[in-house]
């Protein structure tokens, strides 16, 4: 059985997980009508899985004696200044993420409940690998400059830089 705090914290976590599905449903659709229909994928993709993760935290929490709360969500920003800038703020979310899984352990190894511990250790390697994607599309963002062609070429193959991170690092969720 959970006990109250560990449950807030994680419910707190079920909030930012439905956030961050939110906000690259938000940058997907933008992508998708301005024509990159490769990022736009990639980012639908990425929307579902932070739902996974959202589903994954409500059924531990319910399966360990809680009550996984479904949250009220804040509207995403609805434009982006640029491919770039948007990547920069995918980053930038998932930097802030893994903080919060950090926070989530620390509470646990306070709390003495290992069981949760053992648990949030998936978000743990999860995160590190949604901020080496994260990085890796901004060096080749970086390499293409202001170069449109280039930008074509990073629409079409987008696809390749996910599944050459999944094989190296033997999956992801
Ligand atoms: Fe990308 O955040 Fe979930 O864990």
């Amino acid at each position: 059985m959970i006990s109250p705090i560990i449950s807030t914290s994680l419910n707190q976590q079920v909030q930012l997980e439905a956030e961050s599905s939110q906000i690259y449903l938000a940058m997907a659709s933008w992508a998708e009508v301005e024509g990159y229909n490769g990022i736009a994928d990639f980012l639908f993709r990425h929307s579902d899985e932070e739902r996974i993760h959202m589903l994954k935290l409500i059924k531990f929490i319910n399966e360990r004696g809680g009550h996984g709360i479904i949250p009220a969500l804040s509207q995403p920003d609805q434009k982006y200044k640029g491919i770039r800038s948007l990547f920069e703020q995918v980053l930038n979310h998932e930097i802030h993420v893994s903080e919060e899984i950090n926070k989530l352990v620390d509470i646990c190894l306070k709390e003495k409940d290992y069981t949760t511990h053992n648990f949030l250790q998936w978000y743990v390697s999860e995160q590190i690998e949604e901020e080496a994607l994260a990085r890796r599309v901004i060096d080749k963002l970086k390499l293409i400059g202001d170069d449109k062609g280039g930008l074509y070429l990073f629409d079409r193959d987008i696809v390749n830089i996910d599944v050459s991170l999944k094989s190296e690092k033997g999956g992801r969720n």
